[in-house]
């Protein structure tokens, strides 16, 4: 198949899942077109990927750059340049919006393509629901011939939230078992904690929703009871203040701000704990790479985190903010080596549910079904355009002789 993969560039779980899904692809025969406005970050060269970079050009009356006019325009040229079978947007905004105009475009030379749409969380939970977006959003996902979610919770809140009227699809993120296993990196281990302390580690885009203060809460207690050590990984809004704290709370010491990371396989496999305090989380994907390198979670009970964060067996769930128990958690998860790794055990046998040889077949069926149902249902319409084609001939022609 040829397939258009949009997505964020960025660090955030869907760009990194899309990026995933394009590149397994690619390596199973299918040739794959990015479309974004930067390089994804994950991305790698691959002779069946081809890229292709949005620009916006500058204009002095653009106060605001017509990003998504770009991308529309983008998307109707890659597609009948490269005669794509498919189009699937990750995060609906704007991607599904400028997917539909797309095809309503393309359908002008009937060279229309149907495109599917993954919801992945903040375009439906945070900024989807705000009613800036809300019309142009429900009409684009609802026009979309396929729509799928990452969790269960993800699916319930976008039929709690928008009037769809067509069935939403659960299709869970993978994470590639192969690159996400614990390593030894022993050396690296022994340097962030030369004592041997327990390694607590948190990834995150930093932005209010991560709570990223009740992180550094929860190790303050950790920390009074055990030698411990913290890794702040990523960069985003709440860093600077996130900092601040940790000076505040006296845990500077013992807590490194690593900012933006690659090789996060690495930093998973010193650690002993993973730490995400979110107030929602559709599906915690930085969590499950976690598990899948052996590394229990501590996490809230939150939108879709109890579908993969298994109580009491890969980590434990607390509610949002009750950072006591979340402490207490993490403290019986670190008191002995044979607790600990028997949830260390539990968290990478747990996280092989969800490989990527599992989850991409799912992909692949449903790029299949939607675009035979698309070509069926553009054959079924054929002798209704015909019609609608020779009526607007005749009328031309009408025109044209009055
Ligand atoms: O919605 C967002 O916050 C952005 C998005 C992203 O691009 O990082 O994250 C969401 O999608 C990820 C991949 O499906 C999920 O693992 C995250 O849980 C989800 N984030 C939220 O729901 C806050």
């Amino acid at each position: 198949m040829k397939i258009g993969i949009v997505c964020y560039p960025t660090f955030g779980g869907s760009g990194v899942l899309a990026t995933e899904l394009g590149m397994a692809l690619s390596e199973k025969g299918h040739e794959i077109h990015f479309i974004s406005y930067q390089q994804p970050v994950r991305l790698h060269f691959h002779p069946n990927i081809c890229y292709h970079e949005v620009s916006v050009p500058k204009y002095p009356l653009f106060d605001y750059p017509p990003y998504e006019t770009a991308l529309t325009s983008t998307m109707v040229n890659v597609i009948s340049n490269n005669k794509l079978d498919l189009l699937h947007v990750h995060y609906a905004i704007p991607h599904a919006s400028a997917a539909y105009y797309a095809r309503e475009i393309l359908r002008k030379t009937r060279k229309d393509i149907p495109y599917i749409t993954t919801l992945h969380g903040t375009d439906i939970t945070l900024v989807g629901k705000d009613q800036t977006y809300a019309p142009v959003v429900t009409h684009s996902i609802n026009e979309s011939d396929a729509i799928t979610a990452v969790s269960d919770n993800l699916r319930e809140e976008t039929y709690r939230s928008f009037e769809i009227e067509k069935d939403i699809v659960v299709i869970p993120n993978f994470v590639d078992t192969e690159h996400f296993r614990r390593a030894d990196k022993d050396h690296f281990k022994k340097m962030v904690a030369p004592n041997g302390e327990r390694i607590l580690v948190h990834a995150s885009n930093f932005r209010k929703v991560k709570r990223v203060d009740d992180v550094l809460r929860v190790f303050e207690r950790v920390r009074e009871k055990i030698p411990a050590k913290l890794l702040m990984v990523g960069d985003g809004p709440e860093r600077q203040h996130a900092e601040e704290l940790a000076r505040t709370l006296r845990i500077h010491n013992d807590t490194r701000f690593l900012g933006k990371q690659e090789e996060m396989n690495e930093i998973l496999s010193i650690s002993d704990l993973f730490v995400l305090t979110s107030q929602y989380e559709s599906f915690g994907l930085s969590a499950l790479e976690a598990m899948a390198c052996g590394v229990p979670v501590i996490s809230t009970n939150s939108g879709g985190l109890p579908e993969i964060n298994v109580h009491d067996k890969t980590g434990f769930l607390s509610d949002v903010g009750d950072i006591m128990s979340m402490a207490e958690y993490a403290l019986h998860i670190l008191s002995d080596d044979n607790t600990l790794g028997s949830f260390k055990n539990a968290a990478a046998l747990h996280a092989r549910s969800y490989e990527q040889g599992k989850i991409v077949p799912i992909y692949e069926d449903l790029y299949q079904n939607v675009i035979d149902n698309y070509v069926k249902s553009e054959e079924s319409n054929k002798p209704e355009k015909k019609q609608k084609e020779k009526v607007e001939e005749t009328a031309e022609s009408d025109n044209e002789s009055s």
